[in-house]
């Protein structure tokens, strides 16, 4: 491990964790852990086999046993003390997500500080696991339903919110009488290994063994096993369209729930009404902040032909002062730091040219920057690139993970309706507009058909609080805020007779 990172262990006060022990173990078995921002390897850990992979399913299987047995309340009097030690150590876990991703700080800090605040709302919702009751047909009845534990709870996530999505699972899986089993992403492993020892040494301290859980490896090894395993009643996955379409195949095929955020093709539409001044900083944050690498990124942007080439002019004069600002991303003033390793880049190179003999026009960005200490490191420029009139550019139907935004014109609402809505992902969108006709309509049922639609706000960076996931192939689960932890429950319902002669329903005599 380098110097760096045991510092940042040591900071979060993780000294010994046994993941990091790997004499003697098969090469097969060795991960070595690496940082966007440089390339370079940052610790070495051990992966799991069959064996301790089944092992940690038992020991999560039996703290539910108990767990679920304590109050929910009570519960969520533990899920606060893990939000406050979240809140103790925002810095250091935010610079250790930054080193690992490369977020630039402020989005890594920020990244924390999802997991206090959905913490924070896990223990209000502790009290509030509300089940119904419905007047019953029947005198001297009571019809009602009740919302139980489930089970440990298998959480895959992506390398790109590598602490705020677990949290957004097991956070409500806790207050729900749930455990987690949490398999990160192999690109971002120190992250959760952090994350999960700081909520484990909490829950131990309160008594409470193996509530929060991790088995980390390739997919082969561990994904598969996961999704398939019987022991875990509900997997949510974040990843990819085709992760996605492969777990919910596995899980459907044992009956098993799934919940499912995968991919994004997200939209911003900037109408004739629009304010500019702020539109224009909106829809670069969220087509260039985090590189483009979240699932909310803003990558199409659908603007009214009478404004088109002034927004293009403004975006353009945007970017350069982004482009000034590419850089390591620990350091202050980045803006946008790196891409999350090679392959990335090369999705990167790939999309630009094929934009380009599609008829794209490269507006800004379209090459990769060199950023003095981080060579290794893959760094590109946030790219703007128009569409050819026919409005026709095929690339932009994939999500390719980097800053890449391609610009598109419309004449009626209608129509940059439907191309907002002609993708298949359905996770974010967004209108700017000044309009109450065009912001209304947009968020009507025959607007936007993504999960999340948003007036003048950009597509990323969603609160907490509602419901957060996509239609469509972005696979229609919901995690977070509102109603979502009915994903973690299952739902009873109770008929309750307290009269002395039985009554069937529907008035059926069985005399
Ligand atoms: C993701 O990229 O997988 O809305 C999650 C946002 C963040 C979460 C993104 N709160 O952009």
């Amino acid at each position: 491990m380098t110097h760096q990172t045991s510092q940042l262990f040591a900071q979060l006060g993780i000294s010994h964790d046994p993941r990091f022990t790997t004499t003697g173990l098969p090469p097969d078995r060795v991960h070595a852990c690496k940082s966007a921002v440089d390339g370079s390897t940052i610790a070495t850990i051990a992966l799991d086999d069959a064996a301790s992979y089944d092992a940690t399913i038992a020991r999560s299987h039996a703290a539910f046993l108990n767990w679920r047995e304590v109050p929910a309340p009570q519960r969520g009097l533990l899920v606060r003390a893990i939000g406050d030690e979240f809140r103790t150590h925002k810095d250091a876990l935010g610079r250790l997500l930054s080193l690992e991703v490369g977020k630039i700080l402020q989005e890594g800090w920020g990244e924390v500080q999802e997991t206090i605040d959905i913490a924070d709302f896990a223990v209000g919702l502790s009290r509030q696991l509300y089940g119904l009751t419905m007047p019953s047909e029947r005198e001297s009845h009571r019809l009602m339903e009740q919302w139980h534990p489930l089970g440990p709870i298998g959480v895959i996530s992506a390398f790109n919110f590598p602490n705020a999505v677990w949290a957004w699972n097991s956070m409500l899986a806790a207050v729900c009488g749930d455990t987690t089993v949490w398999k990160p992403s192999l690109l971002a492993p120190l992250t959760a290994i952090a994350s999960n020892a700081i909520a484990q040494r909490v829950s131990e301290r309160m008594g409470y063994k193996d509530l929060f859980t991790l088995v980390i490896g390739s997919d082969a090894n561990v994904g598969e096993r996961m999704v398939a395993d019987r022991r875990l009643p509900l997997i949510s996955a974040t990843g990819s369209c085709r992760m996605g379409k492969r777990v919910g195949e596995v899980v459907a095929n044992r009956l098993g729930r799934c919940l499912l955020e995968l991919g994004g093709n997200n939209a911003a539409i900037v109408d004739q009404h629009a304010d500019l001044a702020l539109a224009i900083p909106a829809i670069v944050f969220g087509a260039a902040g985090t590189a483009g690498q979240r699932c909310t990124t803003t990558r199409r942007l659908i603007v009214h032909e009478s404004i088109a080439d002034d927004v293009c002019t403004r975006l353009v004069s945007a970017y350069k002062q982004v482009h000034a600002r590419i850089g390591n991303p620990l350091e202050d003033g980045t803006l946008v730091g790196p891409l999350i390793n090679a392959r990335s880049g090369e999705g990167f190179d790939h999309a630009i040219a094929h934009a380009k003999t599609q008829g794209g026009q490269v507006l800004i960005g379209g090459s990769r920057v060199a950023v003095k200490g981080c060579e290794n490191g893959i760094y590109v420029q946030p790219t703007i690139i128009r569409a050819p009139k026919s409005n026709q550019l095929a690339i932009s139907r994939e999500e390719t993970f980097a800053p890449i935004l391609y610009v598109f014109t419309f004449k009626s609402l209608d129509e940059a309706i439907a191309m907002n809505n002609g993708v298949d992902q359905g996770l974010s969108s967004s209108i700017f507009t000044d309009s109450m006709r065009h912001a209304e309509l947009f968020l009507s049922g025959s607007g936007s058909d993504c999960g999340i639609a948003n007036v003048n706000a950009g597509t990323s960076g969603a609160e907490i609080g509602g419901a957060f996931g996509g239609e469509k192939d972005t696979g229609g689960g919901r995690e977070s805020g509102s109603d979502s932890w009915k994903a973690y429950m299952r739902r009873q319902t109770n008929t309750v007779h307290f009269g002395k002669t039985l009554k069937l329903a529907q008035g059926i005599r069985f005399d």
